[in-house]
């Protein structure tokens, strides 16, 4: 009979137990918002979850479980969530309720919902962050015969040429939750190029590679004496999802940047 004594025991320890459990769990009331009604302690509102009807339940994205409109996390969600919304700044809060505060971007929704994370034409000379090997900072074209040609440009003639030669930046996406990266870009092809390649990395990973030769260009535009190629636009969009990404030009250019070069200009960044 010792077994049916331990069947006993256990079935008591069980519901007691049980019952010990769900005593536990029992709703501890309390009116934490005052809107006259009671609310368990595992209940407790939240900026993000809030609760006029005493009853919480998950907040959409799109809005709190009383319809007002949260704070959204990204231009994607905003167009997500109103698919008329303009093109315009917005405010959104990448991680939420609470934590880090809200700020303002740039989204460009009538293009499909992206967050613009950087802009740059240099025509001020700004080349902020952008920098070569050992962390040499890149500075913007502002003097040549190129300048006046094509512009304010990152690096360009006597900047960016010769072997392994480039300009890098690494960029926060500022924890805003995302699935797709796109880099714009005029890359600019000037002076004695030999059928050498011009190459854009994102993350590490080769994303354009197109080979020019000066025996294609037209007319000597600036620099050196050669024939100029001139800007070429570079679109690269691509799954992404990490907190960073790195945009590296580079060029297989094998003489010096008197000879043949290249520049960056109009960098746009944006994710959705
Ligand atoms: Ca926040
Ligand atoms: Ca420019
Ligand atoms: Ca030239
Ligand atoms: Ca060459």
């Amino acid at each position: 009979m010792q077994w049916i004594d331990r069947v006993v025991f256990g079935f008591v320890f069980f519901v007691v137990g049980g019952l010990s459990g769900c005593l536990y769990a029992f709703p501890l009331t309390s009116d934490s918002n005052s809107d006259s009604e009671t609310e368990t302690q595992t209940e407790s509102d939240t900026q993000s979850n809030k609760d006029t009807a005493g009853t919480d339940t998950a907040d959409t994205k799109c809005s709190d479980e009383d319809g007002a409109p949260s704070v959204p996390r990204s231009c994607f969600e905003i167009l997500t969530c109103d698919p008329a919304a303009m093109d315009g700044e917005f405010e959104i809060d990448p991680d939420g309720a609470g934590g880090a505060a809200p700020f303002t971007v740039t989204c460009d929704l009538s293009g499909g919902g992206w967050t613009l994370i950087y802009t740059e034409d240099f025509t001020a000379g700004d080349s902020s962050g952008w920098k070569g090997a050992a962390g040499v900072p890149t500075p913007v074209d502002t003097t040549s015969s190129c300048k006046t040609a094509y512009g304010e440009m990152l690096g360009g003639y006597d900047i960016l040429g010769g072997a392994g030669a480039f300009t890098a930046q690494a960029f926060s996406l500022r924890g805003i939750p995302h699935t797709e990266v796109f880099v714009g870009l005029d890359y600019v092809v000037m002076d004695t190029w030999d059928a050498e390649r011009a190459l854009v990395y994102v993350d590490n990973i080769e994303r354009y590679s197109v080979v020019f030769d000066d025996a294609d260009a037209i007319e000597n535009a600036c620099g050196g004496s050669r024939p100029d190629i001139g800007p070429q636009p570079v679109a690269i969009q691509t799954d992404h999802v990490a907190a960073t990404v790195t945009v590296r030009v580079t060029s297989t250019l094998d003489s010096n940047a008197l000879d043949e070069s290249f520049g960056v200009d109009n960098v746009v960044l944006r994710i959705r």
